[in-house]
């Protein structure tokens, strides 16, 4: 029909605008089965792993989604169509019934990306705080998980903080907490530390002791103001010496980035500069080719966002990259 085809032409036209209809993520198709895709978007919408002082983590997939049509672009450095080299679907969020208990809401999020992770699927999520990362890893890594063939899987971890924070038995409350995840992964065996690598930590903080955590499990610590001491050729290096061939998870805080450039976030770290776009945008892209297996960015406030909503269309751009390493991936048949 001539008419369904001028719809089709017309749909074309206005896709590309963020604003124009029903808003899923990056505008791909709705559908919940994880079969059915070799991506999977995935939002988190949960708070209650931090709750320092501020609790609305969980509008960022809604913020996500509402801007994200626009972050549908093709990957100029790649040469690549993410969108048609593979099956990417927005699977929804995570049903979190008991959304203020936190150790349960964790425990959803396992029996959540298990599915995925049975399915072959491999997923990209938004959050939510950091504890989602704890949701989400011990589904897809370690003994009996798929996508890592019972492995445990290696972290790039993007952060201002280490998250290891095992010296607490709770945060506020939380024990699967924002603070805890980067220690009990490892502890429980879904997480590989000593090839592991956290960058972008930075900043004063309450004990001198504070990397200790981090170094005691084994990863890589590289602060900021190592960053700039070695400079990103080295830091790549370190990466990809250490990640190597192993199933590899990317897990992006939005607060390793200047505030500046990401604004709204739940825990701002001014007093020392954070990552610029470029910075992180060239971490990642170093990671072509290595066997992405999932990753998330978190974290994102976006009740302190600028009215350009700025944050939530950076975490926009993180998650593409995240998603055409995958697709990448995929398309090279490895
Ligand atoms: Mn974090």
């Amino acid at each position: 029909m001539s008419e369904d085809r001028d719809l089709l032409a017309q749909k074309v036209m206005v896709e590309g605008l963020y604003w124009w209809g029903v808003p899923t993520l990056f505008r791909c198709p709705y559908n919940e089965d994880p079969a059915a895709c070799d991506v999977a978007l995935v939002g988190v919408p949960h708070s209650t792993g931090n709750g320092t002082t501020e609790r609305d983590q969980h509008l960022g997939p809604r913020a996500v989604r509402d801007v994200s049509a626009l972050g549908r672009r093709v990957h100029m450095k790649y040469g690549l169509d993410p969108w048609t080299a593979c099956r990417i679907h927005d699977l929804g969020d995570v049903p979190l019934p008991e959304g203020n208990d936190n150790e349960k809401s964790v425990a959803r999020m396992v029996a959540f990306y298990r599915r995925i992770d049975a399915a072959g699927a491999r997923p990209v999520s938004v959050g939510g705080d950091h504890s989602i990362t704890g949701g989400v890893l011990q589904a897809i890594a370690g003994p009996g998980a798929g996508l890592t063939g019972g492995e445990k899987a290696v972290l790039l971890h993007f952060d201002a903080h280490t998250d290891s924070y095992h010296n607490l038995d709770h945060f506020l409350g939380a024990v699967k907490s924002a603070a805890h995840w980067a220690s009990y992964l490892v502890r429980d065996g879904h997480v590989d530390a000593t090839r592991s690598v956290q960058i972008g930590i930075r900043g004063n903080v309450r004990t001198l002791d504070w990397l200790e955590p981090s170094h005691e499990l084994g990863y890589e610590v590289i602060t900021m103001e190592r960053y700039h001491e070695l400079g990103p050729a080295c830091c790549k290096e370190i990466i990809d010496r250490r990640t190597g061939d192993a199933p590899l998870y990317v897990t992006f805080d939005l607060d390793c980035l200047d505030p500046t450039v990401a604004p709204g976030v739940a825990n701002l770290e001014a007093g020392v500069e954070g990552f610029r776009m470029n910075q992180v945008t060239e971490l990642l892209q170093s990671l072509r080719g290595k066997n992405v297996i999932g990753g998330d960015v978190v974290c994102l406030m976006p009740t302190k966002d600028q009215p350009n909503k700025i944050t939530a269309h950076v975490a926009t751009a993180v998650l593409f990259e995240i998603v055409s390493l995958i697709a990448d991936r995929v398309r090279s048949g490895a």
